[in-house]
């Protein structure tokens, strides 16, 4: 009853912000993303009658209480799914810069989602695949595919029509997305709350739901058409929106940094100069940089000029799920 999977990270392009169910993870808006080649999760599952509770090991060292409770949630769903009551050892091996501002959450919980299904004798699609990530954490429904990905949120209150799938491949049209490490100090405020604290208090909120999905549809005609200006256009937009219902929030907050409008300012100064590149920010100081993959050493060399820039990881689109038989 053991099994290996690993799962990439991803970048939102139009963004997961906000909940219709904090339980079951259901976004208020559909979103879309891009999974990226170079980060990644890889977790081993054991199933075990002989432990007495869920066992947590990240990069090899045992994991805190609060930690092994968020996975033991997704194994209790999984357990269910299985209907087998058996303790797991979860053994998780984690090549993702959290400090670089990609969530790690997405990739852990699609590779665990992943590694125990299999483990426990589960045969799941991968839309089944989604909907149990899903419930690890939002973004990680996005990490069962590779490539360009978008993440339905269902009307359902069930959850049972809220998965992601795919729009195109991953070789089917390659971008470079420059994650800038810069010189920033903790974030204080988490996504997962401030979701819930926008989508309760922010009088920018209605501003952001009522422009979403318009969006979407936008980036989405984009990715067909190959149509690079539009889509970095509609990223940057949608980007600078969600940042916008924070500081409506109450209290209000923000992500950005000094070293954030720094990058921001730069990347605009590349477009004046001819050079199309788009930033993107999550849920902290941190820019990515989309950009086309024949400008990418130009944009990279650009970022590693600004004094606040620590450095800079060159990702294109990625994989989906796989499992690694040793
Ligand atoms: C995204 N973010 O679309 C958005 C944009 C952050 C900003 O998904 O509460 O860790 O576990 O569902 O998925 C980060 O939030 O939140 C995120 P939960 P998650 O990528």
């Amino acid at each position: 009853m053991q099994a290996t999977a690993r799962a990439h990270t991803n970048i939102a392009l139009i963004k997961y912000w906000g909940k219709r169910d904090e339980e079951l993870f259901l976004p208020t808006n559909s979103n879309l993303s891009i999974t990226l080649d170079r980060f990644f999760t890889t977790t081993s599952v054991v199933f075990d009658r002989t432990l007495t509770s869920d066992q947590f090991f990240l990069n090899g060292k045992l994991a805190s209480g609060e930690e092994t409770a968020k996975i033991a949630r997704l194994l209790d769903i999984i357990r269910k799914m299985g209907g087998k009551d058996i303790y797991a050892k979860v053994d998780s091996d984690n090549q993702v810069p959290t400090a670089a501002g990609f969530a790690s959450s997405a990739s852990g919980f699609a590779a665990l989602a992943a590694a125990a299904t299999k483990a426990i004798g589960l045969d799941v699609d991968e839309k089944t695949l989604s909907i149990i990530a899903r419930q690890g954490s939002g973004s990680a429904c996005r990490s069962i595919y590779g490539g360009y990905v978008e993440w339905q949120k269902g009307e359902k209150e069930d959850g049972s029509d809220c998965y992601a799938k795919q729009i195109l491949e991953e070789d089917a049209w390659d971008l470079s997305i420059l994650s800038v490490l810069l010189e920033s100090k903790q974030k204080k405020v988490l996504s997962r709350e401030g979701m819930k604290r926008t989508v309760d208090t922010s009088v920018f909120y209605d501003g952001w739901l009522k422009t979403v999905e318009q969006d979407l549809q936008v980036a989405k005609a984009a990715i067909a058409d190959r149509d690079f200006i539009r889509l970095g256009e509609v990223l940057e937009k949608n980007a600078l929106k969600m940042h916008a219902t924070t500081l409506g929030a109450d209290p209000p907050f923000m992500y950005w940094q000094s070293a954030t409008f720094d990058v921001m300012y730069e990347v605009q100064a590349l477009r004046e100069a001819g050079i199309h590149a788009y930033f993107t920010i999550d849920a902290g100081p941190n820019v990515k940089v989309i950009c086309r993959p024949e400008d990418e050493q130009a944009v990279k060399e650009a970022m590693l000029k600004i004094p606040t820039v620590q450095d800079v990881f060159i990702c294109h689109p990625g994989p989906g799920i796989t499992y690694i038989t040793e």
